[in-house]
């Protein structure tokens, strides 16, 4: 082995290479006083304490918690500006969708994205992927939709394909050209959505630019109609689907998401019984975000509902400078726990496992098993329940990155290089 994490006082991972789904979902394996080993990049060996392996290199993990690599399955990451002035505008009383009618919201951070250069993107984006790093993010997914025209989606995709390669954080790109209508469409949302699936579905695909494609389903931006017009487009250029649904208002966006073969359905915070039965009987994956329901003051999805009929749940940031500006995923897990009333061990398949899944990754991470990418995080802490009790505090001891650079985040926020593979 290359490294060896040796007195690891307890190893808590969900096991397997799909969506953990019911009372899967729950069934982690925990092993007290583990020892992990790794090879090329990946986990090598998974023992007891006594249990003998050679090694270059060892870690003593102080008898701490060691988990998975956290996959932070749905994100806005790549963007110009923020927004706080519409911090005002909600305490005034403003809604989301208030605030997006009248031009801001989104269309404001389209401005910023389409005045930013290609490497100004870059580099506030790096700062914000170490950042999800060291708070233990080892994969995240990425939306494109700050663009909204040929040229600002390309680019905006060109950003996370440029960070993917530079970053300690796997990335896995998605396509939301169907974020909002630009303004230069206001009153013509017909008119955009030619052009996106006439010129923009196709530019990205030839580029190969996203893996998936995403529609912020929603009646006052893409109608269900519309949202699976776009989606059936992108699944001919070869792209999995995923659907914001249900996240302002019910639309059956659970059920369109459901009947188009996505991989995944997004927020689900007003879905109905029958949008959660459609989810289950479809293996399609709830990626839920508390923290947006947080930050909005809305109502939370109801996760325990869904995991309990038999829905694969996912937890993540939706990390975005307007509805939830908060990129640490240490609180969606609080959140997950204390709002959603899912256990620990739900709530730690939400965000490894399970967020894997949500975004074609499951084989690769999202577990600590032979095989797997050497993705972990060694956290100041002594078990599993310690990590969703505690709140407000970066609890990260270590984080372990693999690639052709075996990368430790530690606590103090520096990156180091460990060993090359
Ligand atoms: O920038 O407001 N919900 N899209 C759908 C977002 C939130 C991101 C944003
Ligand atoms: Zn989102």
């Amino acid at each position: 082995m290359d490294l060896l994490l040796t007195n690891i006082g307890l190893l808590a991972t969900p096991i397997g290479t799909t969506a953990r789904k019911g009372r899967e979902q729950r069934e982690i394996a925990l092993i007290p006083d583990a020892v992990v080993g790794i090879r090329n990049g990946r986990i090598g060996f998974v023992g007891k304490r006594g249990d003998t392996c050679e090694a270059s290199l060892s870690l003593d993990c102080g008898g701490r918690l060691v988990t998975p690599g956290l996959v932070d399955s749905h994100t806005h990451l790549a963007f110009g500006g923020w927004r706080q002035n519409e911090l005002a505008l909600k305490l005034e009383g403003a809604s989301y969708l208030d605030i997006l009618k009248a031009g801001g919201g989104i269309l404001s951070t389209v401005e910023h994205t389409r005045t930013a250069s290609e490497d100004e993107l870059v580099e506030k984006t790096r700062a914000l992927l170490s950042e999800m790093f060291c708070h233990g993010v080892t994969t995240c997914e990425a939306k494109s939709g700050y663009g909204l025209s040929t040229a600002d989606e390309l680019k905006q995709l060109r950003v996370i394909r440029s960070l993917n390669e530079v970053s300690p954080v796997s990335i896995v790109p998605t396509f939301m050209g169907a974020h909002a209508v630009p303004k230069e469409f206001a009153g013509n949302r017909g008119g955009y959505i030619e052009l996106l699936i006439d010129e923009i579905l196709p530019a990205v695909s030839r580029e190969n630019l996203a893996e998936f494609c995403d529609v912020f389903c929603e009646s006052a931006v893409f109608t269900r109609e519309e949202s699976r017009r776009i989606l059936l487009e992108a699944a001919s250029h070869g792209l999995a689907l995923k659907a914001h649904a249900d996240e302002i208002e019910p639309g059956g966006g659970a059920e369109m998401a459901a009947a188009v073969g996505a991989v995944s359905a997004e927020h689900l915070i007003e879905t109905s019984d029958e949008g959660i039965r459609a989810l289950a009987d479809k293996n399609v994956i709830a990626v839920l975000l508390p923290a947006t329901s947080f930050y909005l003051d809305k109502p939370y999805a109801r996760a325990r509902n869904m995991v309990d009929a038999g829905v694969a749940v996912a937890v993540a940031t939706d990390f975005n400078p307007g509805s939830c500006p908060c990129s640490n995923i240490q609180f969606a897990m609080n959140l997950a726990c204390l709002k959603y009333k899912l256990s620990p061990a739900e709530a730690l398949t939400a965000v490894t496992l399970n967020g894997a899944a949500a975004i074609n990754r499951a084989k690769l991470c999202g577990s600590i098993e032979v095989g797997k990418q050497a993705d972990l995080v060694i956290w100041n802490a002594p078990d599993l329940e310690y990590i969703f009790y505690r709140c407000g505090s970066n609890l990260v001891h270590n984080v372990i990155k693999n690639g052709k650079e075996l990368l430790i985040c530690l606590s103090s926020g520096t990156l180091r290089l460990l060993s090359t593979m």
